[in-house]
């Protein structure tokens, strides 16, 4: 494999295996080329109409640590912890990051959770995305434009598994395939001293 920076390309062909027992991933670091991220990375943060969400938990209102936007086709509506989520119609530039995913994992999405983390201080706790409405054994197409952040995953049940963890890097695109939401949790953990931001696209089917 070659990768000339110097013709900023996207290289699709490297794609790298994650095989956690019950669950796989798939990785594609270079599935956008770096000027093309950059592109999208500051059109996203301009064109998308972000939001901070509120959860109630235990009776006490808490801001979401980063900003949100749900998109998707008429009637896709999502809910978790309480918020329920009418969908954005599609922006153009979000389509054109879901043809390049739809082509790479060969599975059509029909919407997608938008997140802006605007610094370090930003990140999402442990969770599954194991909501009825993504059916039995959901698959999540996740795309990641801006700083580089870790993602950690663990077992659900199986507590004394080792942490799973790696980099989302600008311009990649990680593939959970069947298992990973019925098995294992992720989560996107706060930094310390980062001030660049993230914007992430996690795809979805929505039944
Ligand atoms: O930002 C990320 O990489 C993860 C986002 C995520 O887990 C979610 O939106 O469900
Ligand atoms: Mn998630």
């Amino acid at each position: 494999m070659q990768h000339n920076l110097f013709e900023d390309p996207a290289n699709s062909d490297l794609v790298v295996a994650h095989d956690l027992g019950d669950a796989k991933m798939r990785e594609y670091p270079y599935a956008f080329s770096p000027t093309q991220s950059q592109e999208f990375l500051a059109q996203l943060r301009q064109q998308i109409l972000w939001q901070q969400d509120t959860l109630r938990i235990a009776g006490r209102e808490i801001k979401v640590p980063r900003l949100q936007c749900w998109m998707g086709d008429p009637g896709s509506r999502y809910g978790y912890s309480g918020i329920q989520l009418e969908p954005c119609p599609w922006n153009t530039v979000v389509l054109a990051i879901r043809e390049r995913v739809e082509t790479l994992t060969d599975t059509n999405f029909n919407s997608v959770l938008l997140n802006y983390y605007r610094c370090g201080q930003d990140s999402v706790a442990w969770h599954a995305d194991d909501e009825p409405e993504l059916g039995p054994a959901p698959v999540i197409a996740s795309v990641s434009f801006g700083a580089p952040r870790k993602f950690q995953l663990r077992h659900k049940r199986r507590r004394s598994l080792p942490k799973y963890q790696l980099t989302l890097r600008d311009g990649s695109l990680l593939f959970m395939e069947k298992g990973m939401q019925n098995n294992w949790m992720h989560q996107l953990p706060k930094v310390k001293d980062l001030h660049s931001p993230r914007v992430n696209l996690t795809f979805r089917i929505i039944l």
